[in-house]
């Protein structure tokens, strides 16, 4: 563990903003005044769920934290961009303080001590791009051309059929609509952790859908939880020694999903890193060549593992290794639920935010809850628009587009919202309405959702609708609850070209 580095800088507090970035996938990415409170959840399992349980939110007004890189902006667009050099084995850690007329940032790092770059800078926008790209660079970041995805969840859920899914990709063919993959979601297993044997409520078996998807001309995709186990698992129960375990040497509960806490696979162990590459060896080996890869958190938690000079982000990246090994150079690896930077390299596709749903938020759970983590449209939008520069890392999976205007509380605004932040992002395209009941103007939506784009960036970070970034080159979005610029409540518009 390196020393803390401190540098105070000579600004008021009052009159700076920040740019911070949470620790995966879900954590929040925020651009605010200094001078607010960075929230952190109630509840104990959302640390572990939802954040870093060793380095979470400050829970405290003017003091904010962030994870590999950080940003301060002074109301001339200039200021300050701290960013890691390379997170494969390190977990580097910014906090800045509001100060008496000054501000205190600090970097720490958890791990192999590796070099931070810390610049002052005249364009704030322009450094955090230039140093997010730097730390690409060193980690050998894998950016192929983005995919148009139809993922089973967010219509279908755990209640997911082979049927169902079959249905959409016939009616996808029919329809003409551009998707290259065909991902089936949770919902199709045994458990969390008995990946190969199939659900009774899933009418089938998963190694039975690439065959009929690809001769529709589609590419067949999966979703794995690869580094956890249920509790009641077979795999947690043949093999204990697997999991990761706690001071007391009893195997961790962390986090908490599927109406139970779970355990994590300690990948530092040799048999568990060789189940690991023979679980994605075998899913490729059923016609799977793209794979979503969640709650990957699961391998990087605080714990006692078999190996304890690996860094929990050392650890993370062997799990992830074997991931890569198993399922081959050629296939593309979606990350979801994910240390972010600590994936650069073995990663095709980055979840960058939260779930989308098809609701603009649950207020109560953010305000009262502290919790900005859980699926909605704003949380999101939100996040994954502060994280625009990560396109430099891995293609950015901001999540679904949601067409549907049945079974969905979005309103147009709301929906025009989530297809303008697909376009400004300009990474993966995803949908998962049920085809069969979408209406022309629906389908409009919807091809218009899967159009390619590239990365668009931010006008401005001196200005924000809503604490997150929202001012882009071509548009600008407004995620206050009051019409604000011209723009409605939760909407975008495209920004007046001559
Ligand atoms: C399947 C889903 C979908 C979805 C993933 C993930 O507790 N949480 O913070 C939490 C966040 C997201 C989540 C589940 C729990 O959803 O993001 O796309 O694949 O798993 O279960």
């Amino acid at each position: 563990m390196a020393p803390p580095t401190h540098w105070t800088l000579p600004a008021p507090p009052g009159e700076v903003r920040v740019l911070v970035s949470g620790y995966q996938s879900w954590s929040e990415a925020e651009l605010r005044p200094l001078t607010e409170r960075q929230s952190v959840p109630l509840m104990r399992w959302r640390h572990e769920q939802g954040h870093d349980p060793a380095f979470l939110p400050s829970g405290e007004a003017g003091v904010w934290r962030s994870h590999t890189l950080i940003a301060l902006i002074r109301p001339d667009g200039g200021g300050w961009v701290g960013c890691a050099g390379d997170a494969a084995a390190t977990f580097t850690h910014w906090e800045a303080r509001a100060g008496e007329g000054n501000i205190k940032v600090t970097c720490t790092q958890e791990g192999t001590p590796t070099e931070v770059a810390w610049e002052e800078t005249g364009n704030v926008i322009g450094t955090v791009e230039a140093l997010a790209a730097r730390l690409g660079q060193a980690m050998t970041a894998r950016t192929p051309p983005p995919l148009r995805v139809w993922c089973s969840w967010y219509s279908y859920y755990r209640e997911v059929t082979l049927g169902a899914v079959l249905d959409n990709a016939r009616l996808a063919r029919e329809l003409d609509l551009p998707f290259d993959v065909f991902q089936l979601d949770d919902g199709f297993q045994a458990g969390i952790g008995d990946w190969l044997d199939p659900s009774p409520d899933f009418g089938g078996h998963a190694r039975d859908l690439p065959g009929p998807l690809s001769e529709l001309g589609f590419t067949p995709g999966l979703w794995l939880a690869p580094f956890l186990a249920a509790p009641t698992s077979r795999l947690a129960a043949e093999h204990p020694e697997w999991l990761l375990r706690g001071e007391d040497g009893t195997p961790l509960l962390a986090g908490h999903n599927w109406g139970t806490p779970h355990h994590a696979l300690d990948t530092t162990h040799p048999e568990v890193r060789a189940w690991l590459r023979d679980l994605a060896a075998t899913v490729r080996g059923w016609g799977y060549p793209y794979l979503k890869l969640d709650f990957l958190f699961g391998g990087a938690l605080p714990g006692v593992r078999h190996d304890p000079t690996v860094s929990r982000a050392g650890a993370y990246r062997m799990g992830l290794q074997a991931l890569r090994d198993g399922a081959g150079e050629d296939a593309f690896l979606l990350g979801c639920g994910a240390p972010l930077a600590a994936s650069v390299g073995l990663v095709d596709a980055m979840r960058t935010g939260p779930d989308v749903a098809p609701l603009w938020e649950e207020e109560s759970r953010r305000l009262w809850l502290g919790d900005a983590t859980g699926p909605s449209a704003r949380n999101a939008l939100h996040t994954a628009l502060s994280r625009w520069y990560q396109h430099a890392w891995y293609q950015p999976d901001p999540d679904v587009a949601i067409v549907r205007r049945e079974r969905s509380l979005l309103n147009d605004e709301e929906r025009g919202a989530v297809a303008g932040m697909l376009d400004v992002i300009g990474g993966l395209r995803a949908s998962s309405d049920p085809l069969g009941g979408l209406d022309g103007h629906e389908l409009g939506l919807l091809r218009r959702c899967l159009e390619i784009s590239s990365p668009d960036r931010p006008r401005t970070l001196t200005r924000s609708l809503g604490g997150a970034v929202t001012h882009f080159g071509r548009g600008t979005f407004n995620l206050t609850g009051k019409a604000a610029e011209g723009i409605p409540a939760h909407g975008y518009r495209e920004v007046p070209h001559d």
